[in-house]
């Protein structure tokens, strides 16, 4: 049979706009996929919008970057604004900023592992927005799934609690206006505190009482995509949630590991550089570190096919997120694989849960959160940390106390990323590599190791220019 080629576009169930080619062959009488391309359909462009602009509106502008992650954009600007003032947060500022940014991490992967993945395996209520669905095999019985899509409705109850608990010290959510150079802007009240704990404890009581058994179930009736969607298995953490004011050590440390485990290494960050052969940049250099970044696009481009650059560590293709921090930090000894993914961002969620019980323990209440900073003449400095979805960098340069240059390099950029100048492909792409596909014209299963990677290309490509920039076809 000849290869078929397949495009799923656009894949539905992510946020912003994901297209992936896929070729589906058989090899060794089984039809699977042999090549993959993932394709990000839109230009982000704020390190554009950021140019000139008082560093620190950085917070508010890159916090807009996206609707699911925008507490870990502010956070990041902010850490890069707190490392070129020179000021470090107090204990106050440290604990608000790692409760809030908690917040959208749970929200974020109660909303990855319900709304954006389970409908890859059971059938929603025979009604819309759930209908028409995918062709799916039968192998949950009908008590299971009615139990699963009652989980999955309050899911969303679940997320809102995660917004409205964030929002109490947040100010609002998404876009929270409350991080800052220096720290962040409410002082604590204890009633708040009694509220911010009483709505985690129903969140962490859901997390530990439906989603880790609801994903352990699953991942026992698919057991097979334990060995689906590895990839190339360099997983990468620049680590999160501050546990000394100094920054020195965290709940989740930084590292990466190779081909899927042995001994976690440290990050070293001057052996990231990005890669334009695949995107549609224009730049004299192939590969440029972020601090030197350069985002000029170029549309159309001989061989490009996305507006995603291509992050390389150490000149490897590294996947973050969830599965990369729990192994990184020997939370997580499993494998690599579509089931790994979710099992480690349940994991996740419940240490998270667990040690914001704790910080609002520590939480020094009807005290500023603010240490007071300036911002210098001109200085360089970067905030390196982790979103939902893994890696999360901000690089920036200030001159005249304005910003002079900007480049952010999102989780989903490692991730979804294209080939890069010595050919090796993103990690989703490499993922997708020998993906079973029973049917071409409806391939789930490619979807299912797609959703599991949860990728964000709000985050990763965002607008365009009209009249100077065009959408690809
Ligand atoms: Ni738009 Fe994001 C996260 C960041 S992914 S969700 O998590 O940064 O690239």
């Amino acid at each position: 049979m000849p290869t078929i080629t397949a495009s799923i576009d656009p894949v539905t169930r992510i946020e912003g706009h994901l297209k992936i080619d896929i070729e589906v062959d058989t090899v060794n009488g089984i039809q699977q996929v042999v090549e993959a391309r993932s394709i990000g359909t839109l230009f982000r462009g704020f390190e554009k919008i950021l140019g000139g602009r008082d560093p620190r509106d950085a917070a508010l502008i890159t916090s807009r970057i996206c609707g699911v992650c925008p507490t870990s954009h502010a956070f990041c600007a902010a850490l890069a604004l707190d490392q070129v003032c020179g000021v470090q947060p107090n204990t106050a500022g440290r604990l608000l900023r790692n409760l809030v940014h908690g917040a959208c991490f749970l929200e974020s992967h109660l909303l990855h592992f319900y709304l954006l993945s389970l409908p890859d395996y059971i059938d929603g209520p025979g009604m819309a927005p759930w209908m028409p669905g995918l062709k799916l095999e039968k192998r949950l019985d009908g008590p299971t799934v009615a139990t699963l899509q009652s989980h999955y409705i309050e899911a969303i109850a679940m997320r809102r609690l995660c917004h409205e608990m964030g929002a109490i010290w947040g100010g609002k959510l998404p876009h929270t206006p409350a991080y800052i150079a220096g720290g962040f802007t409410a002082v604590a009240e204890a009633a708040q505190a009694t509220e911010f704990r009483n709505k985690l404890t129903a969140i962490r009581d859901f997390i530990v009482g439906t989603y880790l058994p609801d994903v352990e179930r699953l991942s026992g009736l698919y057991p097979e995509y334990f060995s689906i969607g590895r990839g190339h298995g360099h997983l990468m953490c620049f680590g999160v949630y501050e546990l000394d004011n100094a920054g020195q050590t965290r709940l989740f440390e930084p590292g990466h590991v190779r081909d899927g485990g042995g001994a976690v290494l440290p990050v070293d960050p001057a052996a990231i550089q990005e890669h334009i052969d695949y995107s549609w940049y224009t730049d004299n250099t192939p590969s440029r570190h972020p601090a030197d970044g350069k985002t000029e696009g170029q549309y159309p481009k001989d061989g490009a096919y996305t507006w995603l650059k291509a992050p390389r560590y150490q000149d490897l293709p590294y996947e973050c997120g969830p599965l990369a921090r729990m192994k990184v930090n020997g939370e997580y000894t499993g494998g690599v694989s579509v089931m790994d993914r979710h099992l480690a961002r349940a994991r996740e969620a419940q240490i998270l849960a667990d040690a914001m019980l704790a910080w609002l323990d520590e939480l020094p209440l009807d005290a500023s959160a603010y240490t007071p900073c300036a911002v210098p003449e001109t200085g360089q400095s970067s905030g390196m940390t982790e979103a939902p979805r893994g890696a999360l960098g901000h690089w920036l340069s200030v001159s005249g106390r304005t910003i002079e240059r900007y480049q952010v390099i999102t989780p989903t950029c490692w991730t979804v990323s294209p080939r890069d100048t010595l050919q090796q492909r993103g990690p989703l792409e490499e993922a997708l590599i020998g993906t079973p596909v029973a049917d071409a014209s409806s391939p789930v299963e490619a979807l299912r190791v797609i959703h599991s990677v949860d990728p964000c290309l709000d985050c990763a490509t965002h607008v365009v220019e009209p009249g100077t920039l065009t959408q690809p076809a």
